[in-house]
C-alpha cells in the first residue's frame, strides 16, 4: 500500500491531479470566458488533462530522482505561466501573447499596480506546489534511482496526445476552424486552455516574425510601383467636398444587397434601407455592383479593408496574424492631414478579432467595446449587445467626442444564427424549414429598424445634416450550406456563378451639401472605400499604399478580386476557374485579354500579401510630414481608460488628441 504512495508515477499523478484542478479553478474564478453548452462546460474542465500530461510526462525520462525536480519545475513554470496570465487579466481583461511582452508599454502601464492587482489569497494558488515538494521530500527516498523504461513515459505522452485529440476534435465541432480562423484568444483559452494558448500564440508568433525578418526596405518598392500606377485620380467636382466634416460610418452585421427591395410574404423586409437606397431627396448614392472581398477573417477582413485598402489574408485574420505590423490606416492619416480623432463602436468585448492591439496600429483613439454598455440578459443575445440598445447608448457618446470625428458603429444582432427575441420580431420568418435562413429576414428587420432609430437620433441631435453618413455590408450572411433554401426564396438555382455574384453588399453613402447620384453602377468592393473616402476629404491617396482605387474616379478599375481567386468584372467573372459572362451568366471561352485581367488580379491579391507578411509599411514613408503610428499612446477599455485618466487628471483621449494637435500645428 506504502507502495502506491510513494512511488514515482503517483508523484506524478498527485502533480498532473493538482496542476489540473488549479487551472480548472482559475479559469472559472478568474477569467471570463463566456460558457455556452455542455460541449464548452466539459471542455473547459476538460482541457488542463492533456497539458499537464505531456508537459509533466516529459519529466518522467530524466533518471531517478531527478524526475522529481523536473516535475516541480515544469509544474512551476507552467503555474507561473498561469498565474502571471491572471495578473494579466485582472487589468487588461486578455492574456499575454508574445508581442504584448515584447511591447513594454503594456507591462509598463501595469508597472506600480501590479501589486494591487495581486491579492494576499493569491498565495494559494501555490499550494499545490508546496504539497508536491513536501511530498517529493517525504518519499524520494523510496524512489528507485534507475531511469524508468521508457515505455512509461512514451505511455503517458501518448495518452496526453490522446487527450488533446479528444480536446481538439470536439472543441472544432463546436467552433469549426477554430486554429485556423484565429477568432479570439477568449475562444483558444476556453477550448484548449491557457497552456496551449501560450503555445498556439508562440508558434504563430514564430511563423511570422520569420517572415518579417526576411522582407528588407527594397520589397516596398515593387509594392509601390504597382499600387501608384493603379492609382485613379479623383473626380474633380468631388475632391475635397467632404472636408472637415464628421464622418459616421456604419457596418450592416451580414447585410447581402440582395435584401435590398427584397419582399418577404409581400412585405418589405428592411424599409429604411430601401427608402435610403431610393431617397427622393436624393441625398443619397448606393452602389448595386459592390463586393465584400472578404474571407475567414469576416467582419475583422471588411474592417481591414477599409482601414488600408489593403486585403486580407488568404488564410486566417489578418487583424489577429498581423496585428502587430505598422499601419497606415484611414483614421491615422485624417489625423495626421485634418486632426480628427477617431472611435470605434462595437457591442462586443475588446480583444474579439484581436482588435484592441490592432486599433492602435490604426491610431484609433477610443474603442467603445462593451465594457461602455450596458450588457445586461435582455440587453444581450447571440454575439454581445442587441443593436437597438447599442445604437441609443452609442448616441451620448458619439455626442461627446469632440468634432471633426470619424466614428465606426458596428452592428452585431444581424449575425449567424440570426438569434432573435419573439417579441422583437416584426416580421414572420421565412418558411423554408431552414431556421438561420428563415430567421436571417427577422434579424435584417430588427437591424433595419434600429438603423432607422438611430439615423433619427442623429437627425434630433444636430450631427446628421453636416455629418458624412456611409453605411456597407460587411460579409455574406448566408453561405452556400444554405444553397437549397436559397433557391426557394430567390426562385433560381444558386449555382457557383449565382452564389458569387451574391456577394455583393450593400455601399451607401451621403456627403453633407453633394447631390447624391441614386444607384451608381460601378463595380467595386471593399478594397475601394478607402481611396474614395481620402479624395473626398482631399487628401492624396496617391500618396499612400492602396490596392483600392476611388469609386467616383472616372478612371474607377471595376476589376473585383475575391480572396478566394475569383474575379468579377462588369463583362465577365471568373468563379473557380470558370469563365462567365456576367450579365447573361453563360460559361464563356476566355480572351487572352480577360487572362491578362484574371492574372492581374492575382498578382495584386500576391501583392499585398507580400505587404502583409514583410510588415512593409515600416519602410514607406508616405509625406515628408508623416509620423509612425506608436501604438503606445493607445489603451483600450472603459476600466483601463479611467485608470489612465486617473493618472493623467484629465481624459486619456483628449490628451492624446491635444498632443496630436500641437504635432501637427508644429509642422
Ligand atoms: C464580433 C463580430 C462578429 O465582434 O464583429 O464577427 P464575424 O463573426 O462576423 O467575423
Ligand atoms: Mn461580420
Amino acid at each position: 500500500m506504502k507502495k502506491i504512495f510513494t512511488s514515482k508515477i503517483s508523484f506524478f499523478f498527485v502533480a498532473v491531479i493538482l496542476l489540473w484542478i488549479k487551472s480548472y479553478f482559475i479559469y472559472v474564478t478568474e477569467f471570463r470566458l463566456d460558457i455556452k453548452g455542455g460541449v464548452q462546460e466539459f471542455l473547459l474542465f476538460f482541457n488542463p488533462l492533456s497539458s499537464a500530461l505531456i508537459f509533466l510526462g516529459l519529466a518522467l525520462f530524466a533518471k531517478g530522482k531527478r524526475a522529481g525536480i523536473w516535475i516541480i519545475l515544469i509544474d512551476t513554470i507552467m503555474s507561473i505561466l498561469l498565474y502571471a496570465n491572471v495578473v494579466y487579466y485582472r487589468f487588461n481583461n486578455d492574456y499575454i501573447t508574445l508581442p504584448t511582452m515584447t511591447q513594454t508599454d503594456n507591462f509598463g502601464s501595469l508597472g506600480g499596480s501590479i501589486v494591487s492587482l495581486a491579492n494576499w489569497t493569491d498565495l494559494l494558488f501555490a499550494v499545490d506546489i508546496i504539497i508536491l515538494i513536501a511530498l517529493f521530500i517525504w518519499s524520494k527516498k523510496y524512489w528507485s534511482t534507475k531511469r524508468m523504461h521508457f515505455r512509461t513515459p512514451l505511455l503517458v505522452l501518448i495518452a496526453g496526445a490522446i487527450a488533446f485529440s479528444v480536446n481538439l476534435s470536439m472543441a472544432e465541432a463546436d467552433r469549426p476552424e477554430l486554429l485556423k480562423r484565429t477568432f479570439d484568444r477568449n475562444y483558444i483559452v476556453k477550448y484548449l486552455g491557457i497552456y496551449n494558448f501560450a503555445l498556439y500564440d508562440a508558434v504563430q508568433n514564430v511563423k511570422t516574425s520569420s517572415q518579417r525578418v526576411l522582407a528588407d526596405s527594397s520589397d516596398i518598392a515593387e509594392v509601390e510601383n504597382y499600387t501608384k500606377n493603379k492609382y485613379a485620380e479623383p473626380n474633380d467636382e468631388l475632391f475635397g467636398v467632404a472636408e472637415g466634416k464628421n464622418i459616421i460610418k456604419i457596418h450592416l452585421e451580414s447585410f447581402q444587397s440582395f435584401l435590398i427591395d427584397f419582399e418577404l410574404h409581400g412585405e418589405e423586409v428592411t424599409p429604411f434601407i430601401n427608402s435610403l437606397v431610393h431617397d427622393q431627396e436624393k441625398n443619397y448614392t448606393y452602389f448595386d455592383n459592390f463586393f465584400h472581398q472578404t474571407e475567414q477573417g469576416k467582419t475583422a477582413d471588411a474592417e481591414f479593408l477599409l482601414a488600408n485598402s489593403i486585403y486580407g489574408l488568404p488564410q486566417g485574420s489578418a487583424f489577429v496574424t498581423r496585428g502587430n505590423n505598422t499601419y497606415q490606416a484611414f483614421s491615422a492619416i485624417l489625423n495626421q492631414e485634418l486632426n480628427y480623432n477617431s472611435s470605434v463602436f462595437h457591442g462586443d468585448y475588446k480583444s474579439f478579432w484581436n482588435r484592441d492591439e490592432i486599433y492602435k496600429q490604426f491610431g484609433i483613439d477610443t474603442y467603445f467595446d462593451a465594457s461602455y454598455y450596458d450588457m445586461n440578459e435582455e440587453n444581450v443575445i447571440n454575439y454581445g449587445l442587441k443593436d437597438k440598445p447599442f445604437f441609443e447608448e452609442s448616441m451620448p457618446l458619439l455626442e461627446s467626442l469632440d468634432e471633426p470625428f470619424y466614428a465606426h458603429l458596428q452592428t452585431l444582432t444581424h449575425h449567424h444564427p440570426y438569434l432573435i427575441d419573439e417579441e422583437e420580431a416584426t416580421i414572420a420568418p421565412a418558411e423554408t424549414g431552414d431556421k438561420s435562413v428563415d430567421r436571417y429576414f427577422q434579424t435584417a428587420r430588427y437591424l433595419d429598424e434600429a438603423l432607422e432609430q438611430f439615423i433619427t437620433d442623429l437627425k434630433e441631435s444636430g450631427l446628421y445634416e453636416d455629418s458624412v453618413i456611409m453605411i456597407y455590408g460587411d460579409h455574406y450572411g448566408i453561405s452556400q450550406n444554405h444553397n437549397r433554401a436559397m433557391k426557394e426564396l430567390l426562385g433560381e438555382e444558386i449555382t457557383p456563378f449565382k452564389n458569387a455574384q451574391l456577394q455583393r453588399v450593400p455601399f451607401i453613402i451621403k456627403v453633407p451639401g453633394v447631390e447624391g447620384q441614386g444607384t451608381n453602377h460601378n463595380y467595386g468592393g471593399l478594397i475601394d472605400v478607402m481611396p474614395t473616402m481620402l479624395h473626398l476629404m482631399g487628401i492624396n491617396a496617391q500618396d499612400y499604399i492602396q490596392f483600392g482605387t476611388d469609386l467616383f474616379s472616372d478612371d474607377h478599375n471595376q476589376v473585383v478580386p475575391f480572396r478566394n481567386g475569383d474575379v468579377i468584372t462588369p463583362e465577365f467573372s471568373v468563379v473557380s476557374d470558370t469563365y462567365y459572362d456576367t450579365v447573361t451568366g453563360e460559361e464563356i471561352e476566355p480572351t487572352e485579354e480577360m487572362k491578362e485581367i484574371v492574372e492581374g488580379a492575382h498578382h495584386e491579391l500576391e501583392l499585398s500579401d507580400k505587404l502583409l507578411n514583410g510588415d512593409l509599411l515600416r519602410f514607406y514613408q508616405p509625406t515628408e510630414a508623416w509620423e509612425p503610428v506608436d501604438p503606445s499612446n493607445y489603451k483600450y477599455g472603459k476600466e483601463e481608460n479611467e485608470q489612465l485618466e486617473q493618472e493623467y487628471e484629465e481624459p486619456f483621449d483628449d490628451v492624446l488628441y491635444l498632443e496630436d494637435k500641437e504635432e501637427n500645428s508644429e509642422r
